[in-house]
């Protein structure tokens, strides 16, 4: 018999009560990019090992200032951020939960009044997204604005990329030091790992683009360098294969890039591997990908990470899907408005509809973010 969503279940140094994963979740609550006392009510509501999330992985935060493309997101690289996310680990585990920091950098998908001194954003390469990023401008005490078109990115040098290899490790470091269980990298839905990934994005003729060994080389570097940082053990990967969006094309070699991606990283040992089925948000059958070949992939060449997988699950597809060999199935809108979600999801419903309204933004206010009643 195969598992269910409510069995326990080891993940590298975590022993989880369920399988039942909050996915990371972009709410723009973090005015000065700095994480509030809000944050911790907020994720501690769904830490509850019995009625919320087995793991819970936190909004992307950005691990150095040029990987910011959004207003409010909060970040952790600087050290006041990391003394403010302290509260948020806390609440969780006060529940008896676990939350891993999702180690974010936007790459293109920026605007210069959200980079470091007006800069251009950085990329694999200068080819401009055709997306939007969310600039909030501050005027007067006034606050206003919206989506805006990204920049034009200015393509990272090869001294630069360690650069940001090492930011990334200092994240994990940071989040160890802020009270994190882990980090999961995001490596995924055209930020700056997965523009490195598409031949799209990446137009470089150095060992960083070109071939598909080439276009990985910079998402291995930095899963290692973050396992070197804080154990394999405690570092997960996102990956969205055929995700577009955020100004990314499907990439023909699609399936072989991402299957050589996973054949590199099989030997490290890490947590976890969370892929986003199909469109962000969206179809699940959104391009052709063969997911299974993918795990085969991974499996084959000794990769014994759990399996964790999203977008647009319900009970009966999480059933399916943890039959057919997923371990941990990933919820994102439903937790935003069911704080209880896994309670839920144990006796088959209610749940309360989220409000696309109330996704972003919001500061400190509790509507549409703590406000989600839970079953009584
Ligand atoms: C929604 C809005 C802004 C950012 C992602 C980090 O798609 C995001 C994100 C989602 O991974």
């Amino acid at each position: 018999m195969s598992n269910t969503l409510f069995d326990p279940v080891q993940v590298g140094a975590w022993q989880l009560p369920n399988r039942v994963v909050m996915a990371p979740l972009t709410r723009n609550r973090a005015p000065g990019q700095i994480p509030t006392a809000i944050m911790a009510t907020y994720y501690g509501q769904r830490a509850h090992p019995v009625s919320g999330a087995g793991l819970i992985v936190s909004e992307g935060t950005p691990v150095c200032a040029e990987g910011h493309g959004y207003s409010d997101t909060p970040g952790l690289h600087r050290p006041e951020q990391v003394e403010a996310w302290k509260p948020v680990t806390a609440a969780v585990h006060a529940q008896g939960g676990h939350i891993v920091a999702q180690l974010w950098h936007v790459g293109r998908i920026s605007h210069v009044e959200l980079q470091p001194d007006g800069q251009a954003p950085v990329a694999p390469s200068a080819v401009r997204a055709n997306a939007k990023c969310y600039l909030i401008k501050d005027e007067n005490g006034q606050r206003s604005g919206g989506f805006v078109d990204c920049s034009e990115p200015r393509a990272l040098s090869i001294d630069e990329i360690a650069g940001v290899v090492e930011s990334f490790a200092q994240g994990a470091r940071n989040a160890i030091a802020a009270g994190f269980d882990g980090v999961e990298i995001h490596g995924a839905n055209g930020y700056l790992l997965d523009q490195f990934l598409r031949e799209e994005s990446n137009r470089r003729d150095d060992g960083y683009g070109g071939s598909i060994a080439n276009r990985c080389r910079i998402v291995i570097e930095v899963v290692r360098a973050c396992c070197d940082a804080i154990g394999t053990d405690r570092v997960g990967l996102r990956l969205s294969p055929v995700m577009e969006g955020n100004g990314a094309v499907c990439d023909p070699q699609a399936q072989a890039i991402h299957e050589h991606l996973l054949r590199e990283l099989a030997p490290l040992g890490l947590a976890y591997l969370h892929l986003i089925e199909g469109q962000t948000g969206g179809a699940r059958d959104h391009k052709p990908f063969d997911y299974a070949a993918l795990r085969a992939a991974y499996r084959n060449a000794g990769g014994r990470g759990a399996w964790m997988v999203n977008n647009g699950y319900d009970l009966a597809l999480a059933r399916q899907s943890l039959a057919e060999g997923a371990d941990l199935i990933a919820f994102g809108k439903a937790f935003i408005a069911n704080p209880d979600l896994t309670a839920r999801l144990r006796q088959g419903g209610p749940f309360n509809e989220p409000d696309r309204a109330t996704f972003y933004g919001g500061g400190e206010a509790a509507r549409g973010y703590t406000d989600y009643p839970a079953l009584t």
